[in-house]
């Protein structure tokens, strides 16, 4: 007998809204994967199409700001929606469809992608001071520090070398913006390299030591904990359980692509 699941029932609806990468390993394919995985039903809006691998990035093409619209208007129309993850924005233009079409009724986790991990690919520096508009509507922002760096315009050599320094940082994006921060710790330079830090608006923060320190991890890490963590919000769990079950998820999976890359 054949039979195919293509939607579940009674699992909460989550959207990404994200690049479309055709090697799966980041953009809405990680988050799609990464929604399924962790029990939600996961929906997509591609917001560009990008021809790229691990290791080569070869071309970003935008999708139209009309069927983003689209989209976005018909999933909210039709489906009760627990929480919508925002990956690469390629243009001003989509930023603005994005902050036009989107409010602050639905949990919103963006990951704000300034530049792609092969370095071929970055954000118009127009788009630093635009992303306030959606910041303003945030559950949970993530940038790594060199996306801190831009938005808080401070040099990320100050960053990477000083915990404290980018803890203050964060905390006064966080205010500024009522919003909370992860702030992910892969460029520390020093012994506190893949330390996160989560800071709520109230200016409580939490430190979350990393389990181990991965040589060399895939493209789409970053795209996997924001979608586990929207899927963990979307399930019901306070910020910092969704924060540390979302680390422990990527770090599983991780221990799977280390052993199947450089062991067996
Ligand atoms: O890892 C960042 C990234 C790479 N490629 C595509 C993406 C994203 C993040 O959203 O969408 C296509």
């Amino acid at each position: 007998m054949k039979s195919a699941i293509l939607k579940i029932p009674n699992l909460p609806n989550v959207i990404s809204l994200a690049g479309s990468d055709c090697s799966s390993g980041a953009g809405i394919q990680a988050d799609l994967k990464t929604f399924t995985a962790l029990k939600t039903n996961g929906l997509t809006i591609p917001t560009c199409i990008v021809a790229e691998t691990e290791k080569t990035f070869i071309h970003l093409e935008p999708c139209s700001s009309k069927i983003i619209t689209q989209q976005i208007k018909l999933l909210l129309e039709e489906y009760p929606i627990s929480a919508i993850k925002i990956g690469l924005i390629p243009n001003p233009e989509i930023l603005e469809t994005l902050i036009k079409n989107l409010s602050s009724q639905i949990p919103l986790i963006i990951d704000p992608i300034i530049s792609l991990s092969t370095g071929k690919w970055q954000i118009k520096q127009s788009m630093i001071a635009q992303y306030s508009s959606l910041f303003k509507i945030a559950t949970l922002i993530t940038p790594n520090l060199p996306e801190l760096a831009s938005f808080t315009k401070t040099p990320l050599a100050t960053l990477a070398t000083d915990l404290k320094k980018t803890e203050n940082q964060a905390k006064k994006l966080s205010k500024t913006y009522q919003t909370n921060l992860l702030i992910k710790g892969g460029h520390f330079t020093n012994k506190e390299k893949g330390t996160d830090i989560l800071v709520l608006p109230t200016g409580e923060t939490q430190y979350f030591p990393p389990k181990m320190l991965w040589k060399k991890s895939p493209h789409g890490t970053g795209c996997i904990l924001s979608s586990a963590i929207t899927a963990y919000l979307a399930q019901g769990n306070e910020l910092p359980q969704a924060v540390k079950k979302g680390r422990e998820y990527l770090n599983n999976l991780l221990l799977n692509f280390q052993e199947k890359q450089f062991y067996e």
